[in-house]
Protein backbone atom coordinates (compact mmCIF):
# COMPACT_ATOMS: atom_id res chain seq x y z
CA UNK A 1 0.00 0.00 0.00
CA UNK A 2 1.20 3.38 -0.89
CA UNK A 3 1.85 6.26 1.76
CA UNK A 4 -0.37 9.04 1.70
CA UNK A 5 0.93 11.60 -0.67
CA UNK A 6 2.98 9.19 -2.75
CA UNK A 7 1.54 7.41 -5.16
CA UNK A 8 1.81 3.74 -6.45
CA UNK A 9 3.75 4.43 -9.44
CA UNK A 10 6.50 6.53 -7.65
CA UNK A 11 7.02 3.58 -4.89
CA UNK A 12 7.30 1.46 -8.05
CA UNK A 13 9.69 3.76 -9.73
CA UNK A 14 11.71 4.32 -6.31
CA UNK A 15 12.13 0.46 -5.61
CA UNK A 16 13.30 -0.22 -9.17
CA UNK A 17 15.95 2.69 -8.99
CA UNK A 18 16.98 1.12 -5.22
CA UNK A 19 17.34 -2.45 -6.87
CA UNK A 20 19.49 -0.99 -9.63
CA UNK A 21 21.49 0.69 -7.05
CA UNK A 22 21.53 -2.10 -5.16
CA UNK A 23 22.85 -4.30 -8.76
CA UNK A 24 25.46 -1.71 -9.14
CA UNK A 25 26.97 -2.21 -6.09
CA UNK A 26 26.93 -5.54 -5.78
CA UNK A 27 28.11 -5.87 -9.75
CA UNK A 28 29.73 -2.70 -10.60
CA UNK A 29 31.51 -3.40 -13.58
CA UNK A 30 35.13 -2.91 -12.01
CA UNK A 31 37.34 -4.36 -9.53
CA UNK A 32 39.50 -3.83 -6.52
CA UNK A 33 42.65 -4.96 -8.44
CA UNK A 34 41.95 -2.21 -11.00
CA UNK A 35 42.80 0.79 -8.13
CA UNK A 36 46.36 1.28 -7.59
CA UNK A 37 47.66 1.15 -4.14
CA UNK A 38 48.82 4.24 -1.71
CA UNK A 39 49.42 4.65 1.64
CA UNK A 40 46.89 6.77 3.11
CA UNK A 41 43.81 6.07 4.19
CA UNK A 42 40.03 6.74 2.21
CA UNK A 43 36.40 7.10 3.18
CA UNK A 44 33.85 6.79 0.38
CA UNK A 45 32.22 9.81 -1.20
CA UNK A 46 28.33 9.28 -0.59
CA UNK A 47 26.70 7.88 -3.62
CA UNK A 48 22.82 9.45 -3.53
CA UNK A 49 19.95 9.85 -6.41
CA UNK A 50 20.18 13.29 -7.75
CA UNK A 51 16.89 14.40 -5.75
CA UNK A 52 17.91 12.93 -2.28
CA UNK A 53 17.42 15.99 -0.16
CA UNK A 54 21.53 14.93 1.21
CA UNK A 55 22.88 15.52 -1.60
CA UNK A 56 21.31 19.39 -2.08
CA UNK A 57 23.06 19.50 1.73
CA UNK A 58 26.26 18.24 0.88
CA UNK A 59 26.88 20.60 -2.48
CA UNK A 60 25.25 23.72 -0.58
CA UNK A 61 28.03 22.32 2.16
CA UNK A 62 30.66 22.33 -0.60
CA UNK A 63 31.52 18.62 0.13
CA UNK A 64 31.94 16.01 -2.36
CA UNK A 65 28.93 14.32 -3.87
CA UNK A 66 28.26 11.21 -6.46
CA UNK A 67 25.00 12.02 -7.89
CA UNK A 68 23.25 9.05 -9.58
CA UNK A 69 20.04 9.48 -12.41
CA UNK A 70 20.87 13.04 -12.96
CA UNK A 71 20.54 12.26 -17.30
CA UNK A 72 23.03 15.08 -17.26
CA UNK A 73 24.99 13.58 -20.28
CA UNK A 74 22.58 10.83 -21.02
CA UNK A 75 22.53 12.28 -24.78
CA UNK A 76 26.13 11.26 -24.97
CA UNK A 77 26.48 7.69 -23.30
CA UNK A 78 26.71 6.81 -27.24
CA UNK A 79 29.83 8.31 -27.52
CA UNK A 80 32.92 6.46 -28.26
CA UNK A 81 36.33 7.00 -30.48
CA UNK A 82 34.13 5.34 -33.70
CA UNK A 83 31.54 8.06 -33.13
CA UNK A 84 33.25 11.19 -32.43
CA UNK A 85 35.33 10.23 -35.01
CA UNK A 86 32.83 10.54 -37.21
CA UNK A 87 31.29 13.29 -35.59
CA UNK A 88 33.15 15.82 -33.73
CA UNK A 89 34.49 18.19 -36.62
CA UNK A 90 37.97 19.17 -38.01
CA UNK A 91 39.12 21.15 -35.07
CA UNK A 92 42.34 21.16 -33.31
CA UNK A 93 42.81 19.05 -30.01
CA UNK A 94 45.04 19.11 -27.55
CA UNK A 95 46.58 15.80 -26.84
CA UNK A 96 49.09 15.45 -24.34
CA UNK A 97 51.41 12.03 -24.25
CA UNK A 98 53.82 11.04 -21.93
CA UNK A 99 56.23 8.16 -21.07
CA UNK A 100 54.34 7.26 -17.68
CA UNK A 101 50.41 7.03 -16.71
CA UNK A 102 51.12 10.04 -14.53
CA UNK A 103 49.80 13.24 -16.76
CA UNK A 104 51.15 16.33 -13.83
CA UNK A 105 49.64 19.29 -15.22
CA UNK A 106 51.59 22.46 -16.38
CA UNK A 107 50.59 26.02 -16.87
CA UNK A 108 52.83 26.63 -20.20
CA UNK A 109 52.58 30.46 -19.08
CA UNK A 110 54.23 29.92 -16.17
CA UNK A 111 57.42 28.07 -18.01
CA UNK A 112 59.23 31.56 -18.45
CA UNK A 113 59.72 31.59 -14.54
CA UNK A 114 61.43 28.20 -14.20
CA UNK A 115 63.71 28.04 -17.19
CA UNK A 116 65.08 24.46 -15.74
CA UNK A 117 61.22 23.19 -15.30
CA UNK A 118 61.06 20.32 -17.82
CA UNK A 119 57.55 18.78 -18.51
CA UNK A 120 56.87 15.49 -18.23
CA UNK A 121 54.17 15.27 -20.82
CA UNK A 122 54.32 17.52 -23.99
CA UNK A 123 50.83 18.89 -25.69
CA UNK A 124 50.45 18.33 -29.50
CA UNK A 125 47.85 19.77 -31.48
CA UNK A 126 45.81 17.30 -33.78
CA UNK A 127 42.65 16.34 -35.43
CA UNK A 128 40.67 13.94 -34.09
CA UNK A 129 41.63 10.72 -36.50
CA UNK A 130 45.06 11.32 -35.92
CA UNK A 131 44.20 10.99 -32.18
CA UNK A 132 42.61 7.90 -32.77
CA UNK A 133 45.28 6.33 -34.73
CA UNK A 134 48.05 7.11 -32.54
CA UNK A 135 45.88 6.07 -29.80
CA UNK A 136 44.92 2.84 -31.65
CA UNK A 137 48.76 2.32 -32.74
CA UNK A 138 50.32 2.70 -28.94
CA UNK A 139 47.42 0.03 -27.89
CA UNK A 140 49.06 -2.66 -30.45
CA UNK A 141 52.58 -1.73 -30.19
CA UNK A 142 52.06 -1.93 -26.45
CA UNK A 143 55.10 0.44 -24.33
CA UNK A 144 55.37 2.82 -22.34
CA UNK A 145 54.12 5.71 -24.80
CA UNK A 146 50.07 7.04 -23.20
CA UNK A 147 48.13 9.88 -24.69
CA UNK A 148 45.47 11.96 -22.92
CA UNK A 149 43.20 14.31 -25.05
CA UNK A 150 41.68 17.35 -22.70
CA UNK A 151 39.97 19.45 -25.11
CA UNK A 152 37.67 22.69 -23.82
CA UNK A 153 34.10 21.97 -26.22
CA UNK A 154 33.90 24.35 -28.63
CA UNK A 155 32.13 25.47 -31.85
CA UNK A 156 34.06 23.56 -34.29
CA UNK A 157 32.49 20.26 -33.29
CA UNK A 158 30.24 18.90 -35.88
CA UNK A 159 26.26 18.72 -35.91
CA UNK A 160 25.53 15.52 -34.10
CA UNK A 161 27.82 16.53 -31.46
CA UNK A 162 25.99 19.77 -31.05
CA UNK A 163 22.70 17.91 -31.04
CA UNK A 164 23.57 15.65 -28.00
CA UNK A 165 25.19 18.75 -26.22
CA UNK A 166 22.05 20.36 -26.44
CA UNK A 167 20.38 17.52 -25.28
CA UNK A 168 22.81 17.35 -21.90
CA UNK A 169 20.06 18.10 -19.30
CA UNK A 170 20.83 21.76 -18.91
CA UNK A 171 17.40 22.00 -16.45
CA UNK A 172 18.72 20.29 -14.00
CA UNK A 173 22.07 21.87 -13.83
CA UNK A 174 20.86 25.50 -14.39
CA UNK A 175 18.82 25.11 -11.80
CA UNK A 176 21.70 23.62 -9.71
CA UNK A 177 23.56 26.72 -10.21
CA UNK A 178 20.91 29.15 -9.52
CA UNK A 179 20.02 27.27 -6.55
CA UNK A 180 23.75 27.13 -5.08
CA UNK A 181 24.60 30.71 -6.44
CA UNK A 182 27.60 29.73 -8.53
CA UNK A 183 28.72 32.14 -11.19
CA UNK A 184 28.46 31.48 -14.82
CA UNK A 185 29.43 28.43 -16.20
CA UNK A 186 33.23 28.85 -17.97
CA UNK A 187 33.82 25.77 -19.93
CA UNK A 188 33.23 21.94 -20.71
CA UNK A 189 36.71 20.33 -20.89
CA UNK A 190 36.12 16.64 -23.06
CA UNK A 191 38.79 14.37 -21.35
CA UNK A 192 39.85 11.49 -22.82
CA UNK A 193 41.99 9.27 -21.30
CA UNK A 194 44.06 5.63 -22.07
CA UNK A 195 43.15 3.35 -19.20
CA UNK A 196 45.76 3.57 -16.10
CA UNK A 197 46.33 7.57 -16.80
CA UNK A 198 46.90 9.32 -14.06
CA UNK A 199 45.90 13.26 -12.79
CA UNK A 200 47.93 13.77 -9.87
CA UNK A 201 46.14 15.69 -7.06
CA UNK A 202 45.84 19.73 -7.94
CA UNK A 203 42.85 21.39 -6.77
CA UNK A 204 41.17 23.99 -8.69
CA UNK A 205 39.59 27.23 -8.08
CA UNK A 206 36.40 26.13 -9.95
CA UNK A 207 33.25 24.22 -8.65
CA UNK A 208 32.63 21.31 -11.04
CA UNK A 209 30.24 18.62 -12.10
CA UNK A 210 32.42 15.95 -13.28
CA UNK A 211 30.13 13.69 -15.58
CA UNK A 212 31.75 10.30 -16.29
CA UNK A 213 30.34 9.09 -20.21
CA UNK A 214 32.49 6.35 -20.97
CA UNK A 215 34.62 3.86 -18.75
CA UNK A 216 35.48 3.48 -15.13
CA UNK A 217 37.49 6.29 -12.71
CA UNK A 218 38.62 6.17 -9.19
CA UNK A 219 38.55 10.06 -7.74
CA UNK A 220 40.14 10.76 -4.74
CA UNK A 221 39.61 14.02 -3.17
CA UNK A 222 41.12 16.01 -0.11
CA UNK A 223 39.31 18.86 1.58
CA UNK A 224 41.01 22.19 1.34
CA UNK A 225 42.29 21.80 5.14
CA UNK A 226 44.68 19.45 4.16
CA UNK A 227 46.68 21.82 2.33
CA UNK A 228 49.65 21.70 4.66
CA UNK A 229 49.97 17.55 3.93
CA UNK A 230 50.15 17.81 0.29
CA UNK A 231 52.51 20.34 -0.42
CA UNK A 232 51.41 22.27 -3.86
CA UNK A 233 54.42 23.63 -5.56
CA UNK A 234 55.05 27.30 -5.57
CA UNK A 235 52.89 29.56 -6.67
CA UNK A 236 55.20 30.93 -9.41
CA UNK A 237 56.10 27.34 -10.54
CA UNK A 238 54.21 26.01 -13.70
CA UNK A 239 52.26 23.41 -11.19
CA UNK A 240 51.06 26.11 -9.23
CA UNK A 241 48.27 24.05 -7.47
CA UNK A 242 49.39 20.71 -7.89
CA UNK A 243 50.93 18.13 -5.41
CA UNK A 244 54.16 17.64 -5.17
CA UNK A 245 53.98 14.31 -3.54
CA UNK A 246 54.40 11.41 -5.70
CA UNK A 247 52.01 9.25 -3.94
CA UNK A 248 53.37 6.10 -5.56
CA UNK A 249 56.53 6.88 -3.90
CA UNK A 250 56.33 10.21 -1.43
CA UNK A 251 59.31 11.44 -0.12
CA UNK A 252 58.39 11.49 3.43
CA UNK A 253 61.60 13.64 4.53
CA UNK A 254 60.59 16.06 2.52
CA UNK A 255 56.79 15.75 2.93
CA UNK A 256 56.50 14.70 6.46
CA UNK A 257 52.71 16.03 6.84
CA UNK A 258 51.62 13.26 3.84
CA UNK A 259 51.80 10.58 6.73
CA UNK A 260 48.83 12.80 7.58
CA UNK A 261 46.35 12.21 4.55
CA UNK A 262 43.19 10.99 4.64
CA UNK A 263 41.12 11.05 1.27
CA UNK A 264 37.31 10.59 0.66
CA UNK A 265 37.07 8.25 -2.61
CA UNK A 266 35.05 6.86 -5.47
CA UNK A 267 34.46 5.20 -9.15
CA UNK A 268 32.55 7.22 -11.30
CA UNK A 269 31.15 5.13 -14.10
CA UNK A 270 28.88 5.98 -16.89
CA UNK A 271 26.04 8.07 -16.18
CA UNK A 272 27.85 9.19 -12.47
CA UNK A 273 28.50 12.80 -11.70
CA UNK A 274 30.81 13.58 -9.19
CA UNK A 275 30.46 17.16 -7.68
CA UNK A 276 33.85 18.27 -7.12
CA UNK A 277 34.31 21.54 -5.04
CA UNK A 278 36.18 24.34 -5.32
CA UNK A 279 39.28 24.14 -3.99
CA UNK A 280 39.10 20.14 -3.00
CA UNK A 281 42.41 18.31 -4.17
CA UNK A 282 41.75 15.99 -6.46
CA UNK A 283 43.63 12.88 -7.60
CA UNK A 284 42.13 10.97 -10.70
CA UNK A 285 43.02 7.48 -12.33
CA UNK A 286 41.54 5.80 -15.19
CA UNK A 287 41.19 2.42 -14.15
CA UNK A 288 43.64 0.08 -15.31
CA UNK A 289 42.65 -2.36 -17.53
CA UNK A 290 39.41 -0.83 -17.90
CA UNK A 291 39.80 0.51 -21.42
CA UNK A 292 39.31 4.30 -22.87
CA UNK A 293 37.53 6.55 -20.30
CA UNK A 294 35.58 9.74 -21.64
CA UNK A 295 34.81 12.68 -18.64
CA UNK A 296 32.94 16.05 -19.81
CA UNK A 297 33.44 18.41 -16.68
CA UNK A 298 31.14 21.55 -16.24
CA UNK A 299 33.36 24.35 -14.79
CA UNK A 300 31.55 26.92 -13.09
CA UNK A 301 32.70 30.21 -11.16
CA UNK A 302 32.02 29.79 -7.25
CA UNK A 303 29.47 32.28 -5.48
CA UNK A 304 31.20 35.34 -4.73
CA UNK A 305 29.46 35.89 -1.31
CA UNK A 306 30.31 32.19 -0.15
CA UNK A 307 32.23 32.20 2.98
CA UNK A 308 33.76 29.29 1.38
CA UNK A 309 34.80 31.35 -1.28
CA UNK A 310 38.63 31.71 -0.41
CA UNK A 311 41.97 30.26 -1.05
CA UNK A 312 42.60 27.38 1.41
CA UNK A 313 46.68 28.71 1.69
CA UNK A 314 48.26 31.57 3.39
CA UNK A 315 50.46 32.52 0.24
CA UNK A 316 47.60 33.63 -2.16
CA UNK A 317 47.72 31.99 -5.41
CA UNK A 318 47.45 34.53 -7.98
CA UNK A 319 44.66 34.35 -10.31
CA UNK A 320 45.48 30.68 -11.37
CA UNK A 321 44.59 29.40 -15.14
CA UNK A 322 41.05 28.28 -15.22
CA UNK A 323 41.06 27.88 -19.16
CA UNK A 324 42.16 23.93 -18.14
CA UNK A 325 42.26 22.68 -14.64
O1 LIG B 1 39.79 13.38 -15.24
C1 LIG B 1 40.92 13.77 -15.09
O2 LIG B 1 41.91 13.08 -15.36
C2 LIG B 1 41.20 15.15 -14.53
C3 LIG B 1 39.99 16.02 -14.48
C4 LIG B 1 40.12 17.19 -13.56
O3 LIG B 1 41.12 17.39 -12.94
C5 LIG B 1 38.99 18.10 -13.44
O4 LIG B 1 37.93 17.89 -14.04
O5 LIG B 1 39.15 19.10 -12.71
Amino acid sequence: MAEAGVSAAEVVTETRRAGEEEAKLLSPGWSESQLRSYHFQTRQIPRLHHSDPRAEELIDNEEPVVLTDTNLVHSALKWDLDYLKENIGNGDFSVYSANSHKFLYYDEKKMANFKTFKPKSVRQEMKFPEFVEKLRDIEQRGGDERLYLQQTLNDTVGRKIVVDFLGFNWNWINKQQTKHGWGQLTSNLLLIGMEGNVTPAHYDEQQNFFAQIKGYKRCILFPPEQFECLYPYPVHHPCDRQSQVDFENPDLERFPNFRNVHGYETVVGPGDVLYIPMYWWHHIESLMDGGTTITVNFWYKGCAHSKKNRIPTESTPEGGNNEKH
